[in-house]
């Protein structure tokens, strides 16, 4: 019997897909410098039993259509806003994503940008290698204190809540919106709920870490950022399509708020001529939350288990919920 096919949409290293090699026949995308083209995804997925994608491939309806042997779409990413879940289901098709694993370093990370944004550290390095650092003065390069203030979470789902954790450990006051209750943290951390008006009323530090649903799809918008404080710092780690960045923008060139740490953008990758990438007030990462070799590598090790699960009759580790 011949092997299944798995078409992989991006370049993964050989040590990560080797072992399944005896499993399915793996046909990889090979360039690392872009994205699989849509033409070249249609023709391979209409081939494939399994697919193995990253949040830059929109498999919607349309590709779906053509895929007549596809049993597993395996995303490589908590997140699946890039993938029609209603269209896969009705053929059949499972859709499975990489939770857990990268909890903690993408909380890490929005930790990092929270601290790097709050103590102007993009900045600093910069102003040392430049050769600037030829003086003190009292409030050079100064920025704002992060213990003891109060955080603000949006989105209270497993990142957010590691993100609370240490939070709890900067002496911070924890305050969080999200759709559900979230007695644990309410017990373990102190967190507190609040409405997102007054979340957004109250937080030193606003960190979006909700999905992007039609529901949150720009929640953070003029109203949103005018309701915050004006000494407030905006963090988002998980969706750009959750903020409206003409709204962003205009609230921290008045001042409405004061700076604004992004590893998430509407349209990624951003365009160079961005306004936000030239406000000295931003922080701006190429959306790499769970990017550390550790984690990428369980991530695809994640995807690549549940595509063999699925194609040899069982259930697969982490269907999407
Ligand atoms: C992705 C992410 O893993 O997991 C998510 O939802 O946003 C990132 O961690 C990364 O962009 C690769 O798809």
């Amino acid at each position: 019997m011949s092997k299944p096919i798995v078409y992989i949409t991006r370049c993964l290293p050989e040590d990560v897909v080797e072992p399944y090699r005896k499993h399915f026949q793996i046909d990889m995308w090979e360039y690392e410098d872009r994205p699989v083209d849509r033409n070249t995804l249609r023709e391979k997925a209409a081939q494939a039993d399994g697919l193995l994608t990253v949040l830059t491939e929109q498999v919607d309806d349309e590709l779906l259509e053509q895929c007549k042997n596809l049993k597993i779409v395996a995303n490589m990413a908590v997140g699946f806003d890039n993938i029609d879940v209603d269209a896969a289901s009705k053929r059949n098709i499972s859709v499975t994503n990489t939770p857990d694993v990268l909890t903690e370093t993408t909380a890490d990370l929005t930790f990092a940008l929270m601290m790097a944004t709050a103590r102007r550290l993009v900045e600093a390095s910069s102003y040392v290698k430049e050769g600037k650092w030829q003086n003190w003065s009292p409030l050079l390069l100064a920025g704002t204190d992060i213990h003891h203030k109060k955080i603000g979470i949006v989105g209270m789902g497993r990142i957010g809540e590691a993100v609370a954790r240490r939070a709890s450990g900067f002496s911070m006051d924890i305050l969080y919106h999200n759709r559900s209750r979230k007695k644990e943290a309410e017990d373990e951390l102190g967190a507190t709920y609040r409405s997102l008006e007054a979340l957004l009323e109250e937080a030193d530090y606003v960190v979006c870490l909700t999905p992007h649903t039609p529901e949150t799809e720009k929640m953070f918008d003029a109203e949103a950022f005018a309701r915050m404080k004006k000494d407030a710092i905006f963090i988002n780690a998980s969706r750009g399509m959750t903020v409206d960045e003409d709204a962003l923008i205009q609230a921290l060139k008045t001042g409405e708020i004061a700076a604004a740490g992004l590893d998430v953008f509407a349209e990624e990758p951003i365009d160079a001529d961005h306004p936000l990438l030239q406000m000295d007030n931003v922080v701006c990462l190429p959306h790499i939350g769970s990017a550390t070799k550790e984690t990428r590598y369980k991530m695809m090790e994640l995807a690549l288990e549940n595509i063999k699960l699925v194609l040899s009759g069982s259930e697969p580790k982490t269907p999407v919920e």
